[in-house]
């Protein structure tokens, strides 16, 4: 199976982290097919656009995070959308189509879209709008963009089929070693230099905003910072801002190593009994601590019944799918429905995975 990479390039040149834009569409080079293995969609601005690489399309930390995407220890993804643009920020982003194409990318019925990435905000800290920190929401639009940009793009996840990672990355301080370093650090990490959610004020630096919103949001945290700073390889282009080929390998790696420092999210589901009142009882393994929940439906009854259980460590647990009042009346009319049960586990700080089951209950 052919893999579909789209790439796409701005044709301006802007500022901040484009400042030397090249910019081209390279355009889709085949239509997804059918029953595809999985997408990943990127997101962001120049840095995901993989600017300053030798070879963006190749070089950058999104094509060699898909190459990892690709393997089956990745998930055996077959497409790549890209739609960062150099030079945006987070404002620009909800409104120069980018935000739009890529929801369009996850909507696309033909596909499932298993993996998408957010790299947004660079070009707000390089602005002066967020000057006094990332904590003051009147002066400073980052936080309201990047939480309307994680809620659509998660409206567009939650319609799509199987499981996601939406993952959002910070940023690495692309000053090391000069005299700019303490400066860029401020705006990454704040005045108190931590990235944690216990700030306030000018405490809140670009990548506090990120990982407060990003996982309250229900993102998984990518934080680039320390893996960039502790290399002792040179990963800054001689722009001055961007990664070079070296340090979008330390991106890609980042990212990658995150995915594997997920909580098993693989659980098993025994055959469902069928008690006399209709509720549907399943027995399940799961791995650890996190949540399962089941859900039903049939035709022409949207909700038959819910259940949700929290779950503090791995093991076997019941859960029992009751019918709802409305969903017990139309089994004693039509004798009989069949169900589509969707069960789903959350493990604690993971993704949820979803296992559908369906079967016939009778009167
Ligand atoms: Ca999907
Ligand atoms: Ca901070």
């Amino acid at each position: 199976m052919g893999v579909l990479v789209i790439w796409t390039r701005n044709p301006s040149r802007s500022a901040g982290l484009a400042a030397t834009g090249v910019v081209v569409l390279i355009a889709a080079l085949m239509p997804p097919a059918a029953g595809a293995a999985g997408r990943y969609v990127a997101t962001g601005d120049s840095v995901a656009a993989g600017f300053a690489a030798s070879d963006p399309p190749t070089r950058g930390y999104v094509p060699l995070f898909f190459d990892f995407l690709k393997t089956r220890t990745g998930g055996g993804l077959d497409q790549l959308v890209n739609r960062a643009v150099p030079g945006t920020t987070s404002g620009g982003m909800r409104t120069n189509g980018q935000l739009a194409a890529a929801r369009g990318d996850i909507d696309d019925r033909s596909t499932d879209t298993k993996v998408v990435t957010v790299t947004i905000g660079g070009n707000d800290a390089l602005g002066g709008d967020c000057a006094s920190g990332f904590g003051e929401r009147d002066a400073c639009p980052f936080v309201a963009n990047f939480e309307a940009i994680l809620r659509q793009l998660k409206t567009s996840l939650a319609a799509d089929p199987g499981a996601e990672e939406l993952l959002v990355t910070t940023y690495y301080n692309p000053s090391k070693g000069t005299p700019n370093e303490p400066r860029a650090r401020g705006r990454l990490l704040g005045t108190d230099n931590v990235v944690d959610c216990a700030g306030t004020g000018a405490e809140i630096g670009l990548n506090d905003a990120i990982s407060c919103r990003g996982a309250a949001l229900g993102a998984i945290v990518v934080d680039v910072y320390p893996a960039f700073y502790e290399s002792q390889e040179i990963l800054i282009s001689p722009d001055g801002l961007h990664p070079n080929d070296a340090g979008h390998a330390v991106l890609a790696a980042a990212l990658r190593k995150r995915l594997a420092t997920l909580p098993s999210n693989v659980f098993k589901v025994g055959r469902p009994r069928v008690a006399r009142d209709g509720s549907v009882g399943f027995l399940a393994d799961v791995p650890g601590p996190g949540t399962l929940s089941v859900r039903g439906s049939a035709k022409g009854i949207p909700v038959l019944g819910r259940a949700r259980r929290v779950v503090d460590r791995a093991g076997r647990v019941a859960i029992k799918l009751r019918l709802t009042g409305s969903a017990r009346a139309a089994l004693r009319k039509r004798g009989k429905l069949r169900a589509t049960v969707v069960l789903t586990y959350a493990p604690r700080g993971g993704t949820p995975r979803e296992l559908k089951r369906t079967l016939t209950i009778r009167r």
